[in-house]
């Protein structure tokens, strides 16, 4: 029988799909055996597992980055400064560096944290724009939730910038890198803004590959081909080599990647220090680091206070209604569905009291959220004999993605209806959309339809 001999072979520290994909383990193994070859070269044949262990599979990194992102909203905002050096952080005379600038800016010189005077001086007839944070972070979220709607293994790198690993959501996509580019074009047509895409099959990889697309392209590093890939890209590429390194580097004729490959680890730990290892296995394309997903709030609260206390159970509905529209809203942002819906009552007496309940398939949407709260809390009110001075929703045990139920017929419709309801939000203020159960409010509260009603205490506990 041809499997009954195991044969044992050492690992060689090869360059080849499978240790691109190691395990931290495999890592380790691999820096262990190319510590007793310091000065090998490096192999391009795929390394050799033994027999018994099941090959690596090679993951699906995407990574992400808008770009001259703050200058190109500007941009999108004016659209006179198409085709301008736009300088993003100040006027010329102002102290301070400039944030970013635009393409046509980088050809002066210009470039992320330089002092606004100096790129002045290299780009007079620059357009100069103090910039608005605010505007960018809307744009940032409308990028982010583009993503969220690819997998649910997004990890947020920067505002313009983010890992997707399609790995987990292969089955839904016959093609990745097919996947990609549909994912670049979308987010594009949607905000009006280039991005650049890289792939690969971890994060160093694909953060390289975008690099190599900038601007505005697509650059897929492909299975077999990462040694070539990597060879010639300067030193200063790779994240953990700042600008004293370069000196160092370059002082030992090191200026490429490829050059990187020669020096033994115990060199790049004098001069990287611990950093020393991972600049020793991202030269070579290893990199077994997860894509993080931001972490997920415990719960999301809303509740006020009312400018009196109140009796009438219409007004306490509409309330009610209110809150768990801006409770849902921000579910939806933080792409979450909840398992547990408390409604909270506080009486004239200051005596508080809550209900919740658990649901089997979690929610997100007003329309299920509210009818929840609204059992809830008429479960309260009718046992009362009191009016009340504050009445609170919070939703807790988050999830990120809803799981399919069994019991229930599958529906998105309650999605597409809130997608619909925050797109209409986004364009003309959260006030432009309210049932009439909400508008019942406009007796009590001043109301802006860019915000909607100001209530007495609004909270925003998270
Ligand atoms: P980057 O993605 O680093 O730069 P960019 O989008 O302007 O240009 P590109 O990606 O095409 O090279 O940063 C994203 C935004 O973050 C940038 O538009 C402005 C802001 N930023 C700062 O405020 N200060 C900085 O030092 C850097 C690098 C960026
Ligand atoms: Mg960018
Ligand atoms: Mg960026």
């Amino acid at each position: 029988m041809s499997n009954a001999t195991t044969v044992e072979r050492a690992a060689a520290p090869a360059f080849g799909p499978a240790c691109l994909d190691a395990t931290p383990a495999a890592a380790r193994a691999f820096v262990r055996a190319s510590a007793a070859h310091p000065a090998a070269p490096v192999v391009s044949s795929p390394s050799v597992s033994p027999p018994s262990a099941r090959p690596a599979q090679r993951r699906f990194l995407v990574h992400i980055d808008i770009d001259a992102f703050f200058a190109a909203v500007e941009v999108l905002l004016n659209p006179s400064l198409k085709g301008k050096p736009v300088i993003v952080g100040g006027l010329p005379h102002e102290r301070g560096v400039a944030s970013t600038c635009s393409y046509e800016a980088r050809k002066y010189g210009v470039h992320s944290g330089m002092n606004l005077r100096n790129a002045y001086k290299l780009c007079p007839q620059g357009i100069f724009v103090r910039g608005s944070y605010q505007v960018y972070q809307a744009f940032s979220d409308k990028f982010f939730s583009i993503l969220h709607e690819y997998t649910p293994d997004v990890e947020d790198a920067s505002l313009d910038e983010a890992y997707l690993d399609l790995t987990r959501c292969r089955h839904l996509y016959p093609s990745f890198s097919g996947t990609a580019r549909r994912i670049k074009e979308r987010v594009e047509r949607e905000t009006g803004l280039k991005v650049s895409v890289g792939v690969g099959p971890n994060k160093i990889l694909a953060k390289l590959a975008t690099k190599r697309a900038k601007p505005a392209g697509f650059f897929e590093v492909e299975p077999g081909r990462e040694e070539e890939f990597l060879r010639d890209l300067g030193i200063e590429s790779l994240p953990g080599i700042g600008p004293k390194s370069q000196v160092i580097l370059r002082m030992l004729n090191i200026q490429k990647i490829g050059d990187l490959w020669g020096l033994p680890r115990t060199t790049l730990h004098s001069i990287f220090g611990l950093g020393g290892d991972d600049i020793y296995l991202q030269s070579r394309g290893i990199d077994s680091r997860p894509v993080v997903t931001s972490a997920i709030p415990k719960s999301v609260s809303r509740e006020t206070t009312f400018l009196e206390d109140l009796w009438d159970r219409r007004l306490l509905l509409a309330h009610l209604a209110y809150l768990c529209d801006r409770l849902t809203l921000a579910l939806r942002q933080g792409h979450c569905y909840a398992h547990i819906i408390e409604v909270k009552a506080r009486y004239s007496d200051f005596k508080t009291e809550g209900r919740r309940r658990l649901l089997i398939t979690p929610r997100q949407e007003m329309g299920d959220v509210y009818k929840i709260a609204e059992e809830l809390f008429l479960e309260l009110y009718s046992g009362s004999r009191l009016s009340l001075r504050l009445v609170g929703v919070k939703a807790s045990d988050l999830v990120r993605a809803r799981p399919l139920s069994l019991f229930e017929p599958y529906s998105d419709r309650q999605e597409r209806l809130g997608a619909a309801v925050d797109q209409v939000r986004e364009k003309y203020g959260f006030g432009s959309v309210l049932t009439m159960r909400e508008k019942m409010l406009e007796a009590i509260y001043q109301f802006e339809k860019k915000r909607g009603f100001v209530l007495k205490t609004a909270s925003l506990t998270r």
